[in-house]
């Protein structure tokens, strides 16, 4: 189980269609895919995606940080030594997807070696999880046409909306539009990624009083201090904090601080081993969590329903496991597929990542 080898391979796949929200856009999946190989046998496999306007990395400096710091600091030690590598990661500041791809690659390999899949070593809770499909910026009626296209295909009724535009009337108009072309029974909640002032946020939460949404996510910046307590105090519906609450000591900050009341866990930043401090952590405090996504592959989508169906917390709630739907191709032999709103967990060893290696040679970045 000795770590022999880390490879850090870019691979780039296009979008069908784009995905807008108020940090930014993605139009390809630049991401990095991560190979743990061991001398005696399993090779653990994860995906790295980069998101600069959240993390600050890119698709070259996770291959650079991987293959210069981190693979020299962990090959040699053992799969099962993952206290002693995070250790070694965390000499390096920053960085949290690739940390996250090498910490879930570890579980791949101690699922493999040990024969169990890794949702089932993690808590084996259940097998599928309920599926919550994210309508980036377009106009209302493009969004509503995504949005019923994706229930009637996937079975899928929870929808978590990107505002933070401006006017934030735009936003206002199209979640009503979505409102009323969905209906009652189609949960409705809104992702802001900073893009609004506090005051801003306050008046569109108040007009959109009526529409019945679940949550609101990271409506203003975290740094505006003062500004998101005041907006977190008066919110009638609980407020998740994503990119303000990337680690446990964020958690910490932005729920004893009175900016947050729900967290967003990404298993794209805080892998396996960190997730699961932050929802026992936000168990421990009486905070609901979500399963969130960080616009995943098939392969990140994988590790986020592992990860979620493991928990009773983390699969309460429809996890954000559908952005893979946009991408025109992926690297898995066997696609994943939504069926009934929901996703289901892959049997077998380890993560189940299988890779077919002509998809991988026509689209790795490397060679
Ligand atoms: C999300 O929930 O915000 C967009 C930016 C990011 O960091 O994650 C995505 C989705
Ligand atoms: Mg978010």
């Amino acid at each position: 189980m000795k770590i022999v080898k880390v490879e850090a391979i870019p691979f780039s796949i296009p979008y069908r269609k784009p995905l807008k929200f108020a940090s930014g856009e993605v139009r390809t999946a630049d991401h990095v895919l991560v190979r743990v190989h061991t001398d005696d046998g399993p090779t653990g496999v994860a995906e790295a995606p980069p998101r600069p306007y959240t993390y600050g990395e890119t698709q070259e400096s996770i291959v650079a940080v991987i293959d210069k710091i981190f693979a020299p600091q962990i090959t040699g030690l053992s799969a099962l030594e993952r206290e002693a590598v995070h250790e070694r990661l965390d000499r390096t500041v920053g960085n949290p997807t690739a940390k996250a791809a090498l910490d879930m690659a570890l579980w791949d390999i101690l699922g493999q070696a040990a024969g169990m899949p890794v949702s089932g070593l993690l808590g084996g809770y259940t097998k599928r999880m309920r599926v919550s499909h994210m309508v980036g910026f377009a106009p209302a009626e493009r969004m509503v046409a995504e949005a019923e296209r994706v229930r009637d295909t996937h079975g899928i009724t929870t929808f978590k909306v990107k505002v933070g535009r401006r006017p934030y009337t735009d936003d206002v108009e199209a979640c009503r539009a979505l409102r009323d072309a969905l209906g009652p029974q189609a949960e409705l909640y809104i992702d802001g990624n900073r893009g609004w002032t506090a005051s801003e946020a306050a008046r569109a939460l108040r007009e959109m009083a009526d529409l019945g949404l679940t949550f609101a996510e990271e409506l203003c910046p975290a740094d505006d201090v003062l500004g998101r307590r005041w907006l977190v105090a008066q919110s009638p519906i609980p407020f998740i904090a994503d990119e303000s609450a990337t680690r446990a000591a964020e958690v910490t900050r932005e729920l004893l601080g009175g900016s947050a009341t729900a967290i967003s866990i990404k298993t794209a930043r805080t892998g396996f081993t960190a997730s699961q401090r932050v929802l026992h952590q936000c168990e421990g405090l009486g905070v609901e969590v979500l399963m969130g996504n960080q616009i995943d592959g098939q392969i990140g989508t994988l590790c986020s329903v592992a990860f979620g169906a493991a928990h009773r917390s983390s699969a309460q709630r429809a996890g954000e496991l559908s952005n893979f739907l946009d991408m025109s191709d992926d690297l898995l032999t066997e696609p994943l597929s939504i069926t009934d709103g929901t996703l289901r967990l892959r049997e077998g060893a380890g993560l189940g990542i299988d890779i077919d290696p002509d998809k991988l040679a026509r689209y790795r970045q490397d060679i």
